[in-house]
C-alpha cells in the first residue's frame, strides 16, 4: 500500500477557472518512440473568477516530459514555474498572454490507452475524461472550451492518413521532406473532445444532405483488411442523423464527419467532435463475421456517437460531476432510435432486463452512487451503468411526466439556450421546467439519491360502489455515505384488467382513461378509482414507468392472465418474467436445502399457451421464453448461493423442455430461415426464437437435436446461427463440443473479432477444468493482454462463468485478484473494471464471501492506482 492514498474530489468544491483558453494551437511532430508536441494557447484571466491573484495551474501526467515553456517571447527560467503532483504551476502570469508548452511523450510506451497512443500500426488518442493531460499540460477540464488548430507533421510513406477535429486547412511538405497537414474546428470545445489519428488507412467515402440541403461529406477509415465490413456502420451514421432531424430537429453542423475504427480501445467508442473513434468491434460489421446482437449494438453506438454531437459536444457538461447531463440523455436519445427502427417493446425489454441485472446490482454494493455523484477519487469509475442507465431512465421520466410534445419544447429550449455553454444538470431539468410549466423540484432527487426505491403495492375493491384503492409505499435503501433517504417523485404507469383480461376503462381525479401515470410522491399514498366494475388485477409500472422494484402480490393465474393478455406488451414479459423468478426462487431454496427439486406447472402452462399464440412478434416470444438469467437471480437473491442458482436454473429449463419438447421441436423447425442474411427486425426475430427453441430442445434426450446443433454449425450462413449453435453445444455439453470449438477457431482464426467471442465463450465453459482452461487461453497465441477486448473476453467471460469463478476453494477469486494485479499499473481503467465481480463480496454466502474479501485485501495491499484503489478501498470500507 502506498504511503499517502489520493484525494477525493467533491461536486460542493467546484469553482470556475481562473484562466480561459481562446485558441489552442497544437504541433504534434510524430513519432513512435518520442513524439514532440508544441502547443500555443491563447489565455486570459476569467473575467468570472473574480480574483486576479490566483497563479495559472496547468493538469499533466505522468509520462509527459516538460521540454519547453514560454509566455508571449519570454522564456521562461525553472526558477519562474514549478512542477509538482503532474501540475505545472506558473505564479506571476499578465492577464492576457500567449502560453508556448513543449512536451515530449512516448506513444508506444503508452499501455494505459489514454492520451496518444499506438494501436497496431497507427497513432489514435483517447482523452476523455482527463486523457488530454496525457498529452500536454492544460487546463483539462470540461467548462474551458477553446477553438482548437491542429498540425500533424508525419512521414507520409507511413502515415498517408492524418486526421484530427473539424476542416482541413492546409497540407504541405516540411523543410526535412515530411508531410504535415493541419486541421481546424471552428467549434470551441473541451480538450476531452480533441482527437488525432494517423495511419495507413482504407476509407469508404458517403454523403449526407441534412434538411437545410447542405452536404456533409461522410468518412469511414479503418485498416486496410476491414474496409468491406463497414457498409452497415455508413447506413446507421445516415439513418442516425436523418433521425436526429426529424425527432430532435438537430443538424449535423460541419461539412465533414469522420469515423475510425481502432482495435486497442479502452471502451465502446468516443464522440470526439467530427472524428469519432471507435472500437472496432463496435464498427464492423458483416454477415459470416457478425452476430445480430453485435449488429444492433454497431447501429446503437453509432447513434449514440452521433448524438453526442449537439447532446454532449454543442452543450457539455461543466465538471464531470455533470457526467450524466450527455451520457443519460444521449443513452435516452439511442434506445429511443433502436426502438423507432426496430421493435419499441423488444428495444424495452432488452434494456430493462439489462438495468435490472446489472445497474440494480451496481446500486445496491459499495460503489452505489447517484447519477449526479457528489464525490469520486478517479472520474473514469464513473462510466457507470449508474450514470448512464439509470440516467437515461430519468431523462424517460421526464419524457412521461411531460408528454413528448412538451418534452421536445424542453429539448429545443435547452440546445438553444445553451448552445455552446458547459452546464450541469440542472440547467437540463430548468429548460424541461420552463418550456412545459411542470414543477421537476421533488423529481430532482434522483439526481443526487443513490439506491434502488422499492414500491410495494396492495389494493381493495369495493363492489358496490365500484371503486379500486391502490396503496403504494415507497422505501430506498441506505446506500454509502446516504444514510437516509427522501421521498422521490415516482410516475408509476397503471392499467387495470378484468379477470379474463380485458382493458378497465376507470376514473381517477376526473380522467377517465384505461391507462393512468400515477404520481407517488410521498413515502405512502393511496390513488383512488371510480367507475371499476369488476375486480381488476393491476397492471402495474407499465413500461417500466420508472427504475424502481415493485413488490404486489400476484397470484400466479394473475401472472398468467396478464402475460397473456395485457395490452402492455413490456408486462406481458415481466409476468412471464416474475413467474419464472417465483418457480426459480423455490428451487433455489430447494437446492440449499439439500431437497429434491420439484416445479408445479403453471409456467409449463403458460409457456405452451404462448408459444400457441400465433398473433405474438416471434422475437417476444423469444424474450418471454427466456428464462432469468443467473445473473439477474444473483442480484434478487440475498445471500448469494451460486451453486444453487445454477442447479435451479438447469433444472428448470430441463423440465421446461421435456415437457414441451415437441413445442420446441416445431418452433425450431418453422422458423429456420433459408434466404440471404438480413439484419432487420423480421429476421433477427426468427433467429432469435429458432435458436432459444434449439437451447430448449437439446436439453431433451432427442437424438434428432443434437444433430440439429451440429448441422446448424456446419451449415449456417451467418455468424449468428453459426455461434448460437457452438454456444448452445458448449453450454449443453454436447459431445462434439470441445470438437465444434476447435474447428470453430481454426476456421475463424484470422478474423480478431470472431476469435474475441470464441475466446469469451471458450472461458465461460462450466467445466470442472475451467480455471486451466482461462489460464489456457491467456496463453493461447490469440491472447494478447495489451488489448482490452481480448481481456474483456477471457476474463469476463470467466468473471461471469458462476461455476468456475465462485469454486469453493476461492482459486477462481485469487485468480482474478493476481490478473487484477498484473493490469493495475498497465492499464488501471481496464484493471477497475475487473474488479467488478468481487465487489458483490458481501452478498455472498459466508465461506465464499470471507474468500473473496481475502482477495481484495491482498489486492489492496498492492501499490495501486487511483481507478483500483478507488474500487477496492470502497469494497471493503
Ligand atoms: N464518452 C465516451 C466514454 C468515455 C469513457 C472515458 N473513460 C463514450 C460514450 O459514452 O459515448
Ligand atoms: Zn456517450
Amino acid at each position: 500500500m502506498k504511503e499517502s492514498q489520493p484525494s477525493t474530489i467533491y461536486l460542493k468544491d467546484y469553482k470556475v477557472p481562473p484562466f480561459l483558453i481562446d485558441k489552442t494551437e497544437l504541433t504534434f511532430d510524430l513519432d513512435e518512440a518520442t513524439t514532440i508536441v508544441t502547443s500555443r494557447l491563447h489565455m486570459r484571466r476569467n473575467p468570472a473568477c473574480g480574483k486576479s491573484t490566483v497563479p495559472l495551474t496547468l493538469d499533466g501526467g505522468e509520462g509527459v516530459k516538460l521540454i519547453g515553456l514560454a509566455m508571449d517571447d519570454y522564456t521562461l527560467p525553472p526558477e519562474e514555474y514549478r512542477i509538482s503532483e503532474n501540475k505545472l504551476i506558473i505564479t506571476a502570469t499578465a492577464d492576457q498572454f500567449v502560453l508556448t508548452c513543449e512536451t515530449l511523450i512516448e506513444p508506444q510506451n503508452n499501455t494505459s490507452l489514454e492520451g496518444l497512443y499506438r494501436s497496431s500500426s497507427m497513432f489514435c488518442t483517447q482523452c476523455e475524461a482527463e486523457g488530454f493531460r496525457h498529452i500536454t499540460y492544460y487546463l483539462d477540464r470540461p467548462d474551458v472550451m477553446s477553438v482548437f488548430t491542429t498540425t500533424i507533421i508525419a512521414d507520409a510513406d507511413r502515415y498517408p492518413v492524418m486526421l484530427s477535429n473539424g476542416n482541413e486547412v492546409e497540407r504541405g511538405k516540411t523543410e526535412e521532406g515530411k508531410t504535415f497537414v493541419v486541421w481546424n474546428d471552428p467549434f470551441p470545445k473541451p480538450a476531452y473532445l480533441f482527437a488525432l489519428v494517423a495511419g495507413d488507412l482504407a476509407v469508404k467515402n458517403d454523403i449526407f444532405t441534412t434538411q437545410n440541403k447542405r452536404d456533409v461529406k461522410l468518412q469511414i477509415f479503418t485498416e486496410t483488411h476491414n474496409i468491406d465490413k463497414v457498409d452497415y456502420a455508413m447506413e446507421a451514421l445516415k439513418r442516425s442523423m436523418r433521425w436526429d432531424e426529424e425527432a430532435y430537429g438537430r443538424e449535423y453542423d460541419l461539412d465533414i464527419f469522420m469515423i475510425v475504427a481502432v482495435d486497442d480501445f479502452n471502451m465502446g467508442a468516443m464522440e470526439n467532435k467530427g472524428l469519432n473513434i471507435f472500437n472496432s468491434s463496435c464498427l464492423l460489421a458483416s454477415p459470416e463475421t457478425t452476430t445480430d446482437d453485435s449488429y444492433l449494438r454497431v447501429e446503437a453506438i453509432v447513434a449514440h456517437e452521433y448524438f453526442h454531437n449537439w447532446s454532449g459536444n454543442r452543450v457539455t457538461c461543466r465538471d464531470w460531476f455533470q457526467l450524466s447531463l450527455k451520457e443519460g440523455f444521449t443513452v435516452f436519445r439511442d434506445q429511443t432510435f433502436s426502438a423507432d427502427m426496430h421493435s419499441e417493446t423488444v428495444k424495452r425489454v432488452e434494456d430493462v432486463s439489462f438495468l435490472r441485472t446489472a445497474q440494480f446490482a451496481e446500486d445496491a454494493g459499495p460503489m452505489a452512487h447517484p447519477v449526479r455523484p457528489a464525490s469520486f477519487i478517479e472520474i473514469s469509475n464513473f462510466y457507470t451503468l449508474t450514470v448512464y442507465e439509470k440516467g437515461a431512465e430519468i431523462v424517460r421520466m421526464i419524457h412521461t411526466l411531460l408528454g413528448a410534445e412538451k418534452f421536445r419544447a424542453g429539448s429545443d429550449l435547452y440546445f438553444e439556450r445553451h448552445d455552446g455553454q458547459a452546464v450541469t444538470c440542472d440547467d437540463f431539468v430548468s429548460a424541461m421546467e420552463d418550456a412545459s410549466g411542470v414543477d421537476l423540484t421533488q423529481f430532482k432527487r434522483w439526481y443526487s439519491q443513490a439506491g434502488t426505491p422499492v414500491v410495494s403495492v396492495t389494493d381493495e375493491f369495493d363492489a358496490a360502489s365500484g371503486t379500486y384503492r391502490l396503496t403504494m409505499k415507497q422505501e430506498t435503501p441506505v446506500t454509502p455515505n446516504q444514510p437516509t433517504k427522501l421521498a422521490l417523485h415516482i410516475p408509476v404507469r397503471v392499467g387495470l384488467l378484468d379477470q379474463s383480461g380485458n382493458e378497465l376503462s376507470a376514473t381517477l381525479d376526473g380522467t377517465t382513461a384505461e391507462d393512468h401515470v400515477l404520481h407517488l410522491t410521498s413515502s405512502e399514498q393511496v390513488f383512488e378509482f371510480s367507475g371499476v366494475t369488476a375486480r381488476p388485477i393491476p397492471s402495474l409500472l407499465r413500461g417500466f414507468s420508472a427504475p424502481v422494484k415493485l413488490h404486489y402480490d400476484y397470484t400466479p393465474a394473475n401472472l398468467l392472465l396478464l402475460m397473456s393478455s395485457d395490452s402492455d406488451g413490456f408486462n406481458r414479459w415481466s409476468s412471464a418474467q416474475q413467474l419464472a423468478v417465483n418457480e426459480l426462487q423455490a428451487l433455489i431454496g430447494q437446492a440449499i436445502a439439500g431437497e429434491t427439486l420439484s416445479i408445479d406447472s403453471q409456467l409449463i402452462d403458460g409457456f405452451k399457451a404462448l408459444i400457441g399464440d400465433c398473433n405474438l412478434d416471434p422475437a417476444m416470444v423469444a424474450l418471454i421464453l427466456t428464462l432469468p438469467s443467473q445473473a439477474y437471480l444473483s442480484e434478487l437473491a440475498n445471500p448469494i448461493y451460486p451453486a444453487a442458482i445454477k442447479q435451479a436454473r438447469h433444472y428448470l429449463k430441463t423440465q421446461l423442455a421435456n415437457a414441451l419438447s415437441g413445442e420446441f421441436e416445431s418452433l425450431y423447425t418453422n422458423n429456420k430461415s433459408q434466404g440471404v442474411y438480413q439484419a432487420n427486425a423480421e429476421d433477427i426475430a426468427c433467429r432469435s426464437l429458432k435458436n432459444l427453441a434449439l437451447s430448449y430442445w437439446v436439453e431433451t434426450d432427442s437424438e434428432a437435436a443434437q444433430q440439429a446443433v451440429v448441422q446448424q454449425f456446419e451449415f449456417a450462413n451467418n455468424m449468428t446461427d453459426q455461434f448460437s449453435a457452438l454456444s448452445i453445444a458448449v453450454h449443453s455439453q454436447h459431445e462434439k463440443a470441445a470438437d465444434m470449438l476447435a474447428v470453430f477457431y481454426d476456421q475463424w482464426k484470422n478474423e480478431p473479432l470472431v476469435v474475441n467471442k470464441w475466446l469469451m465463450l471458450s472461458a465461460g465453459q462450466e467445466s470442472d477444468d475451467a480455471l486451466i482452461i482461462v489460464k489456457g487461453l491467456m496463453e493461447h497465441p490469440a491472447f494478447d493482454l495489451k488489448n482490452p477486448n481480448k481481456v474483456r473476453s477471457v476474463l469476463g467471460g470467466f468473471g461471469q462463468n458462476m461455476a468456475a469463478f465462485h469454486k469453493e476453494d476461492g482459486s477462481g477469486y485469487r485468480f482474478l485478484a493476481d490478473q487484477i494485479i498484473l493490469l493495475n499499473k498497465r492499464n488501471p481503467q481496464i484493471a477497475s473494471r475487473l474488479c467488478t465481480p468481487l465487489t458483490r463480496w458481501k452478498k455472498m454466502q459466508p465461506e465464499l464471501s470471507e474468500k473473496m474479501k481475502s482477495e481484495l485485501e491482498r489486492i489492496l495491499a498492492e501499490d495501486l492506482s487511483k481507478d483500483v484503489y478507488e474500487v477496492i478501498s470502497k469494497c471493503l470500507a
